[in-house]
């Protein structure tokens, strides 16, 4: 029996988004992440796990389901005419898909975020935002959070769900083999302001910065500590699925710049991991910075650039900024 009664992508996007060239835009995107979420199910059947012996531009082991996911994407993205340029974790360069006119779109993408956990079996995913050229002939793809259009992300993990947002709310959708289809099941999301949860990984606790080493000591030390209850941890090592759990049922997700990743910035990636989780936060009620300032509003500067990041209840990220300051 198939969720009949959900609206489905196609038909919100219909519905709410007035532009045609970024109705067909999202329907690409979200039938590559459909394409793959069957390689991802199918890895081990398709021999296509382990590791590739080629690096990607950070330095790390592709897997073959990191080079197949982000050629999926660039081929969903070809026939939309209105696409300039995109830019992958997985290839140096951005690629100009035409000559930039003003209205044209930008897409950044992470093709399969998370990607150790599939040898594991555990959930991955894809992030994408999408901005908009300002200007004939410009070729300026490194743009502010506060410019996007839209951001979102597919997990895929027990159900395959694509999250959504246009700047307003943020809605998920099943993908429901049967029907063929996305379908509305988690409409207008809003992360809890308020959290008892906390995800960071554990084993850089000798490299944190003081108020971070702080916050999680306070947050360990239970009903008799400061903060007077007690917290959970949660640490999946793919952002997609820490996400995913925190806009669901709250909390506060941390990779802070340490002194170990200090120089380069921080861990995850500021273009395809920071910005669209920080657009896809604020839009749910939460907040996201880099420890102290807002992620959206931080200029990049380097297509590759990484950062620190806080997100999640927006409770919990002031209290985190306000003890960095
Ligand atoms: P990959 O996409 O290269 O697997 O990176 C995953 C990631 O950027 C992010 O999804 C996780 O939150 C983080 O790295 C995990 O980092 P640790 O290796 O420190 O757990």
């Amino acid at each position: 029996m198939t969720g009949a009664w959900h609206a489905s992508l196609s038909k919100m996007l219909a519905q709410r988004v007035s532009d045609p060239d970024l109705v067909q835009l999202l329907d690409a995107i979200a039938s590559a992440c459909w394409s793959i979420a069957r390689a991802v199910r199918t890895s081990a059947l398709d021999d296509n796990q382990g590791s590739t012996d080629t690096v990607n531009v950070q330095g790390e082991a592709q897997k073959p389901l990191d080079i197949l996911a982000n050629d999926l994407f660039m081929q969903a993205l070809d026939p939309c005419s209105r696409v300039a340029a995109a830019l992958s974790e997985e290839v140096e360069e951005v690629t100009w898909l035409k000559s930039p006119q003003k209205g044209d779109f930008i897409v950044s993408f992470d093709p399969l975020d998370g990607s150790s956990n599939i040898d594991v079996d555990l959930s991955v995913g894809t992030i994408f935002s999408i901005s908009t050229i300002v200007a004939d002939n410009d070729q300026e793809v490194l743009q502010k959070g506060r410019n996007l259009l839209v951001a979102g992300y597919a997990i895929y993990g027990p159900s395959t769900v694509f999250v959504l947002t246009l700047g307003d709310f943020v809605d998920g959708f099943t993908l429901d083999l049967e029907a063929d289809e996305f379908l509305l099941t988690y409409p207008d999301m809003r992360i809890p302001f308020e959290a008892s949860e906390f995800a960071i990984n554990v084993s850089r606790q000798r490299h944190w910065p003081q108020p971070v080493s702080q916050y999680v000591a306070d947050c360990i030390s239970g009903p008799d500590g400061p903060r007077g209850k007690a917290f959970n941890m949660r640490w999946t090592a793919s952002l997609v699925a820490d996400f995913h759990r925190i806009l669901t049922r709250g909390g506060v997700f941390l990779y802070p710049v340490d002194e170990e990743n200090e120089a380069e910035g921080g861990k995850l990636r500021l273009m395809y991991e920071a910005i669209p989780m920080a657009f896809i936060t604020e839009a749910a009620g939460g907040a996201a910075t880099d420890g102290i300032d807002s992620i959206l509003d931080l200029q990049p500067t380097a297509s590759h650039q990484r950062v620190g990041v806080v997100l999640g209840s927006s409770d919990e990220v002031q209290r985190i900024a306000a003890a960095h300051i």
